[in-house]
């Protein structure tokens, strides 16, 4: 069993005082614990942001790649070895803006990989900027007032579902025990798993606050919601001003990318090239 010790990180946490990323790393870690399989079946793929650092501060197998493109190298190091558990680790900024198309085709495939998304409205690593997860209206460097964000945001929930995603939630950095029970169900689950994380960046969102989220998020199980039926779960998905779900909205079972490969039965990791008929190939092109 893994301990919360044997994932202490090998580096110093850089991140803010109060930054919601904090919240995002205890669920991470307390769900390691309380999972049965070993540590270094696990590997974390992040791309570049305050996000991104998750990797330096976890003691586990991980792949810290290009702002926008965790998915794909996710997706190909499931591939390689598809026991392994994939873990992207991913900002709003990340990938709902230059990651969106790879979020999109990977639900779509239904890639076994878990997704989560921390989510806080901003660039953060950049210095504040808008993200495509701001609000309209939010006021920013980059989208000053009037009118502040003059477009709506990208839905990651909703694109998820649309899109083909079989495990769809919600989580808040703020409530631990939900976040770490969905982080759970997102990495055993059988498919592609998203969890959009609501992070607050005490730094530069002054609207999505803690305040903000502990006065409107509340709890689709509650509720009674049934996360198998897919038109609510949509319908769920565009509920954000008033009162915020958190929670599982949408959980299917469909057929895995793996499924329809043929691939070899053997992890690609384990294949032997075969030199002599390889260089057959190539003597056959050269003909
Ligand atoms: C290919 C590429 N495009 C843009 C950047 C610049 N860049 C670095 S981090 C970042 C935004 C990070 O925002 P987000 O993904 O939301 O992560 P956060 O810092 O908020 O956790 C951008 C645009 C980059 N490093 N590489
Ligand atoms: S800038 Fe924001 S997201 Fe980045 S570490 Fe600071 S509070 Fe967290
Ligand atoms: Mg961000």
């Amino acid at each position: 069993m893994v301990t919360i010790e044997d994932l202490e990180g090998p580096q110093k946490i850089t991140w803010c005082t109060g930054c919601g990323n904090y919240g995002l790393l205890a669920a991470l870690k307390k769900a390691i614990s309380e999972l049965e399989f070993p540590q270094q079946d696990y590997v974390l793929v992040s791309g570049i942001g305050c996000s991104g650092k998750i990797p330096h501060y976890i003691n586990l197998n991980s792949f810290h790649t290009l702002h926008g493109r965790p998915i794909p190298v996710a997706t190909g190091v499931h591939m390689a070895n598809k026991d392994l558990h994939v873990i992207v680790h991913t900002g709003d900024g990340d990938c709902l803006g230059e990651g969106l198309g790879h979020f999109i085709h990977a639900a779509r495939r239904n890639v076994d990989l878990a997704v989560f998304i921390h989510n806080n409205g901003v660039n953060a690593l950049t210095k504040g900027q808008f993200s495509p997860a701001a609000p309209r209206g939010y006021v920013s460097k980059t989208s000053p007032p009037p009118p502040g964000s003059p477009m709506e945001p990208v839905n990651g929930v909703a694109h998820a579902i649309v899109a083909g995603a079989t495990f769809v939630a919600r989580g808040y950095s703020g409530d631990q025990k939900m976040l770490v029970k969905l982080m759970k169900a997102a990495i055993t689950h059988s498919g592609f798993a998203v969890v959009d994380i609501l992070q607050p960046c005490v730094t530069w969102n002054r609207k999505l606050t803690w305040r903000y989220y502990n006065e409107r998020t509340y709890s689709l199980e509650e509720v009674g919601h049934d996360p198998t039926d897919r038109s609510l779960a949509l319908q769920k998905a565009f509920e954000f001003d008033g009162k915020i779900p958190i929670g599982v909205f949408y959980r299917a079972e469909s057929p895995l990318l793996m499924d329809g490969l043929s691939l070899p039965d053997v992890p690609l990791k384990d294949h032997k090239t075969d030199m002599t008929r390889l260089q057959e190939l190539l003597d056959e092109q050269m003909l």
